[in-house]
């Protein structure tokens, strides 16, 4: 990682980071395309399990060289933070839900043991954890997940607001909050009272798409997200199939910004990446920014003048083992970064030295050595 400094971090022993998200086990395993064949599951999807899916997870169990890994996409991502930066305990809170059993147990043992804080994960009685399927195809270059989310669904947005007698005073203390567009499938309700309370004490938001089937099935809720937040992140995928939903929905004004940049000899995925950064957050203390990830091609950044920068990537491909996680190690290293005020270059020279990190394994293991620079 180059020009990264992260110098001497100093901060009270509370709370500045708040994400929320699902708390999940992945069973990380190679398998043949019949399988997914056999399940009817398409390769390189996510999806959530129907009744017909369960099978899948005793068999993980019973499948030799099956990895078991704690997973989520949050989870992953706020441990890459708290790796990078060492932050002292309780830096970081995570919300979201576990069941009361022994995996959901070790998920929050993990968790304390990182220093990250726990208070608001709840344990949900007579529902298993959420666990993953990660399945790999073609010698790990695919990776479909097919997840149960189990517990994480029953997270409750009742006992969340119960818990806060005092409102979300607590949240005074949030300097940044994260989103994974995950966390709609559970409690779109959380989301909107947690981004809009953060949005009146002028914290930054940041909002993941995750996958193609929130931006569809959620497209009212992240419509209604977009003006809050302050940096978006998706893949190539989510913000086309996301355009694509709020087309309908503001079809004059995206036809004319459309048009304009398209005079200016701008590619489609810019003139998306431009249309998203008019519609987050304008004006705000931060950088306003949309973040468009593309594999192994240059991610693409807008910032809210219209302005796009590709940043490339620079690692060689034979590194890649597995990409479970290198998203959400992308996002991890990119916050790190930018929870320190660092420029948007450095934040995403660590973000995409964190992904090239999270590349080089089976599964989503932490970087061994964080470099200073
Ligand atoms: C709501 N769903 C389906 C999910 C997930 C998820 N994290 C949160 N919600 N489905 C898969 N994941 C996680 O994504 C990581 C890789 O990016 C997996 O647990 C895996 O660790």
């Amino acid at each position: 990682m180059q020009n990264v400094d992260f110098g001497d971090y100093h901060c009270e022993n509370e709370s500045r980071l708040l994400v929320l998200g699902n708390l999940l086990l992945d069973m990380i395993a190679e398998v043949e395309d019949d399988y997914l064949k056999s399940y009817e599951v398409l390769p390189d999807t996510i999806q959530t399990a129907e009744k017909r899916h369960m099978k899948i997870y005793e068999e993980m169990k019973g499948r030799s060289g099956v990895k078991f890994s704690p997973g989520g996409s949050a989870l992953n991502t706020i441990r890459m933070v708290q790796c990078i930066l060492g932050y002292p305990k309780n830096v970081i809170t995570l919300l979201g839900a576990v069941g009361s059993d022994e995996t959901g147990k070790n998920l929050i043992e993990l968790l304390e043991n990182e220093g990250i804080n726990t208070k608001m994960v709840q344990k949900v009685d007579n529902w298993p954890t959420g666990r993953c399927a990660c399945l790999l195809t073609d010698g790990g270059s695919a990776r479909t997940m097919v997840t149960d989310l189990g517990a994480a669904t029953k997270f409750s947005h009742e006992e969340f607001m119960k818990k806060n007698v005092k409102g979300l005073e607590w949240m005074e203390k949030i300097k940044y909050v994260y989103v994974t567009g995950y966390f709609l499938k559970v409690s779109p309700v959380t989301v909107m009272e947690v981004v809009k309370h953060a949005a009146n004490l002028d914290v930054p938001i940041i909002l993941n798409l995750n996958a193609v089937w929130i931006t569809t099935g959620h497209s009212k809720e992240l419509k209604d997200l977009l003006p809050f937040v302050d940096i978006l992140f998706g893949n190539e995928s989510e913000v086309i199939s996301f355009a694509g939903q709020l087309r309908v929905a503001v079809d004059s004004y995206t036809t004319t910004s459309d048009t304009q940049c398209r005079s200016k000899n701008k590619n489609h995925l810019s003139c998306i990446a431009i249309f998203f950064s008019s519609k987050i957050k304008q004006n705000g203390h931060k950088a306003s920014l949309v973040v468009i990830t593309r594999g192994e091609k240059p991610v693409l950044c807008a910032n809210s003048n219209g302005e796009i920068k590709e940043y490339p990537i620079n690692f060689p491909r034979n590194i890649i083992v597995d990409t479970t996680g290198a998203g959400d190690g992308f996002v991890g290293g990119f916050l790190a970064a930018y929870t320190k005020n660092l420029t948007v270059d450095k934040c995403f020279a660590c973000a995409i030295w964190a992904a090239s990190e999270v590349l080089k394994n089976f599964g989503f293991i932490l970087p061994k050595h964080v470099p200073s620079q």
